[in-house]
């Protein structure tokens, strides 16, 4: 299986104008993320323009949201960290966990048959069996200025392609892989090419000023349940029901006693019923 993701091979298949132009592979890391954002910090700065796409076979810290681990065996995932930098007011920093999560389900449908959901606010899910399990977590961190705006950002994702069943890690919403709900192994590199072709679409549209929010909550799975929402710092936890959500991509929860809360997903954790 043509399975390479090395610079030579992902730079003969790239069928973008900036977005993984300026590509790293990592055989192993701790985490593309904290790699990538060591480097935007440090002297290399210069030498990082918006698109750089950084991805291994294996990280040893990799990272989750809240001090969260993300685990995935060597060479069975597609985990990467873009750059960007929007210049973008701090609240719609949001966003970028839209894009990045419509574009993965893009990403996998087009080289899939599977229907891929998501789950408020930024897991890309699939059915099996009536109960939604874990395919790909992003995780996007950024830079806001005293002027609240979004310095840089750095989008990173993980998707559990070639996981196979038993070596997915046991979690509350519980994992799966392509290869676990398709019974084939899929090739990573045509995954990634059409991934980072949706990233800049998805990019470009947003720059523009246009919202992710539709095409996003179209594929939400979160809206008409019932949810707990931990609101960390601010007051009692909220039970309600998902309504939607606003074009910030915050859900928008009514509880019993009929009134409307807004909920930012950086600021809470959300368990469904
Ligand atoms: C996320 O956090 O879902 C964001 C994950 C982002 C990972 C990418 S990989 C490339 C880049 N570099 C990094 O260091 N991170 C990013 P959260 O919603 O907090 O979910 C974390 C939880 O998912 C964990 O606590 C586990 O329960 C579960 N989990 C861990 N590994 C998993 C996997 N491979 N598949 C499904 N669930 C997993």
């Amino acid at each position: 299986m043509m399975d390479n993701l090395r610079e030579t091979a992902v730079q003969a298949a790239l069928k973008t104008k900036w977005i993984g132009q300026h590509y790293r592979f990592f055989e192993a890391v701790g985490s593309t993320n904290d790699k990538l954002k060591q480097d935007v910090k440090s002297l290399l700065a210069e030498t990082l323009p918006a698109g750089t796409v950084y991805l291994t076979d294996f990280q040893a810290q990799g990272r989750g949201r809240l001090q969260r681990r993300w685990e995935a065996p060597a060479g069975t995932s597609l985990l990467l960290s873009l750059l960007l930098r929007p210049d973008w007011p701090a609240q719609q920093s949001a966003w970028l966990t839209m894009l990045a999560a419509l574009s993965v389900a893009e990403a996998i449908e087009s080289q899939t048959s599977l229907q891929v959901k998501l789950k408020w606010p930024n897991d890309v899910v699939l059915n099996v069996d009536g109960r939604y399990h874990k395919l790909c977590g992003i995780l996007a961190e950024g830079n806001i200025t005293a002027e609240q705006r979004l310095d840089y950002a750095i989008v990173g994702m993980g998707i559990n392609v070639n996981i196979p069943p038993e070596s997915l890690p046991a979690a509350a919403t519980p994992a799966t892989s392509l290869f676990a709900a398709t019974g084939k192994s899929i090739s990573r590199l045509p995954l990634l090419v059409t991934l980072l072709q949706r990233l800049e679409h998805w990019v470009e549209t947003a720059v523009e000023g246009q919202s992710p929010q539709p095409a996003w909550n179209q594929r939400l799975v979160t809206l008409g349940q019932i949810v707990h929402v931990n609101q960390m710092g601010k007051g009692e936890p909220l039970t309600g029901v998902a309504e939607g959500t606003d074009a910030w991509g915050q859900l928008l929860v009514r509880d019993a006693a009929g009134q409307l809360h807004t909920i930012g997903a950086g600021d809470v954790t959300l368990r469904e019923s």
